[in-house]
């Protein structure tokens, strides 16, 4: 049976010309610099968000765990939304193993943050309190539901917490879907923060891996912080092979994920089974739920699904996630529809 996978953008596996880039990559021992194919997918990285250095990590999470760690001491505070990434699904890694207190704020719905509430949440100068230390973004806001955030929004941020001598971390794990769905260059979305992860495992379709970017002292620290987690790899350029390669092809295409998203929402929102959230999709993320005269739960939709070899994320007993990628193609999209309209009947 052909499997139809809309749990993430995570599940997509290489393309032929990145196996071809893997099989023929140069190598060399990354721990001592010497992996040319790293350095490579480094450098290309710091270029493309506009930052001096780029540190090749195995996943988003380690990206984020290693700038946070980077940015910040024990006891030390970050401010982040209630539904970041790193606060609901990096397994709670900036206290446990940093020790890093973290100050959760209401994300707005496109996953921004209220300047108002970041004023709101820095704290005094006083023994009794945590030392805040950074902010952090995510841009396209996952659990919002695949928000962007605007450049204009990214620098104002930036300069209202620069100007309080805090800095900004952005979980840019899809960032190249922000920029396609605003029209402008990843750049735009990084230049004005102080460091930023973005994944090449998800929708650029790599196997393994992200890059964290900063200034060239930054990324000399953060390096320090990932081979403390054991994240120091030895010939990685395999890896990195194929994320050079997610660069020059994969970023350029990703509107066509996007289409294909509003296409199954189009289709859903037909389904009167199916409550779309308001304005979803804005990448590639679709989100709704199961209208209140469904009796089956979402993990049981999810089950019936599975039989006919689609595979969703129900996120909770009524809520689903269905992400598109570069291997769902537009039958994929018309069965997806037609399961759905089956299964709610
Ligand atoms: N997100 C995954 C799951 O962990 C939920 C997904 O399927 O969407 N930041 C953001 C915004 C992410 O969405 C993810 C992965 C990460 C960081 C972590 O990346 P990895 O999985 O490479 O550690």
């Amino acid at each position: 049976m052909e499997i139809i996978d809309l749990r993430s953008d995570t599940v997509t596996k290489p393309t032929p010309e990145m196996r071809d880039a893997m099989a023929k990559a140069e190598v060399g021992d990354d721990v001592y610099g010497d992996d040319p194919t790293v350095n490579r997918l480094q450098e290309m990285a710091a270029e493309i968000t506009g930052k001096e250095a780029g540190l090749f990590v195995p996943s988003g999470t380690m990206g984020n765990l290693a700038a946070i760690l980077t940015h910040c001491q024990r006891g030390d505070e970050v401010i982040l939304g209630q539904k970041n990434h790193t606060f609901l699904f990096e397994a709670g890694g900036i206290s446990a193993l940093g020790g890093i207190h973290s100050y959760q704020l209401q994300n707005q719905p496109d996953g921004s943050l209220l300047l108002s509430d970041v004023e709101g949440a820095i704290r005094p100068d006083d023994v009794h309190d945590p030392i805040t230390r950074l902010v952090c973004l995510e841009n396209t806001h996952n659990r919002c539901g695949g928000t962007v955030q605007t450049p204009e929004y990214t620098r104002q941020l930036s300069e209202f917490v620069h100007a309080r001598k805090l800095k900004v971390h952005l979980d840019g794990a899809r960032l190249f879907n922000a920029a396609a769905a605003l029209g402008v260059p990843a750049r735009k979305l990084t230049e004005t923060v102080d460091s930023v992860t973005f994944c090449l495992s998800k929708g650029l379709c790599a196997p393994v891996g992200s890059v964290l970017c900063g200034e060239m002292e930054f990324i000399k620290r953060a390096k320090r912080a990932r081979k403390m987690l054991g994240g120091g790899m030895r010939q990685a350029g395999i890896l990195a092979a194929a994320g050079i390669v997610a660069l020059q092809k994969m970023t350029s295409r990703l509107g066509e994920d996007h289409k294909r998203a509003s296409d199954l929402a189009e289709g859903l929102s037909e389904n009167t089974g199916i409550v779309l959230d308001t304005g979803s999709p804005v990448t590639n993320m679709v989100f709704f739920f199961l209208a209140p005269k469904i009796k089956l739960s979402a993990p049981e939709v999810e089950e019936k699904l599975k039989a006919q070899g689609i595979l969703v994320s129900a996120t909770d007993q009524r809520r689903f996630r269905l992400v598109t990628h570069y291997w769902i193609d537009d039958p994929a999209i018309n069965k997806t529809v037609a399961a759905f309209a089956e299964v709610l009947t």
